[in-house]
């Protein structure tokens, strides 16, 4: 079957690693069932040739204008389908979708009709917001990391920057690999507009990588292997923290001083107060 992806090599390096990181997310147990979802921004990888494609079925609304995203492109993971299946099969789990003129409604262009995941009017939400900042954030990503879920079980980690300053406090790559911390939503309704909504203020509000309660994480990047990586290095963090705790004790944690003297070496945001 002819794919959209043939004879364009950086739309499909963009398409190979959303299906490298679906496959991080299925063998590190982040992707039970349909779980989590991937949005990407592939705008800058569309040629006249693709412009000029037709929707493979009428156009659908997105349910809210977005005027940051007009004309543009995503790739974006199938309804109800398996990151474990996108890792092998990313055309066939996913879809590539424009936006209308209207900024209300997409059009799936390729390579299958395949739904995009019913999270498609949070996810371009936040994208839209991405876009009319200027930010040069493409890729976003939600999934379930056990470890860093489990912690919001506890409502003292999800006091504002309590598990920021707990996680980059387990190792120095996490402070380094996730300068800007982790916002925290309180729980809300999966695929709801209130849950959409909190996200966005906590981005706002200068995090990249958010914690929904008792769900999972979302984290934005400019592209998906970043954005998997800041996730990776955060419930690293967390599970070095179970593991001391499991052995018994309470993990001392890097000094203040010497997160400082890493902030200060590696150029890197300031510590949350
Ligand atoms: O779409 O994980 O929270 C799958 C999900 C929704
Ligand atoms: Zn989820």
């Amino acid at each position: 079957m002819n794919s959209i992806l043939d004879s364009r090599p950086d739309l499909k390096s963009r398409i190979d690693a959303v299906a490298e990181v679906a496959g991080y997310l299925w063998s590190k147990g982040w992707a039970e069932r349909n779980g989590g979802n991937i949005t990407v921004n592939i705008t800058e990888c569309v040629d006249a040739r693709m412009e000029a494609l037709t929707s493979l079925m009428p156009p659908l609304p997105i349910g809210r204008v977005l005027p940051h995203l007009k004309g543009c492109w995503f790739y974006c993971k199938g309804t109800g389908k398996r990151m474990r299946d996108l890792a092998r099969y990313p055309m066939q789990n996913g879809s590539i979708i424009r936006i209308a003129p209207d900024c209300a409604s997409y059009e799936i262009v390729a390579d299958l009709p395949v739904l995009p995941t019913s999270e498609l009017p949070s996810h371009l939400s936040v994208h839209n917001y991405l876009t009319g900042k200027g930010l040069p954030y493409k890729a976003s990503l939600h999934t379930h990391p056990i470890e860093l879920v489990a912690l919001t079980h506890d409502r003292k980690w999800m006091e504002k920057d309590a598990a920021t300053r707990m996680l980059w406090s387990m190792i120095p790559e996490t402070r380094a690999f996730c300068p800007r911390g982790l916002g925290m939503v309180p729980y809300m309704l999966p695929s709801s507009q209130e849950l959409a909504q909190a996200t966005l203020e906590e981005l706002s509000r200068g995090y990249d990588v958010v914690m929904w309660e008792k769900h999972g994480v979302f984290a934005v990047d400019t592209d998906i292997m970043n954005a998997f990586d800041q996730v990776d290095v955060l419930n690293k963090s967390a599970q070095i923290y179970i593991a001391a705790r499991n052995m018994g004790f309470e993990p001392e944690g890097m000094t203040d001083c010497q997160m400082d003297e890493l902030a200060r070496v590696f150029n890197l945001p300031r510590q949350k107060a």
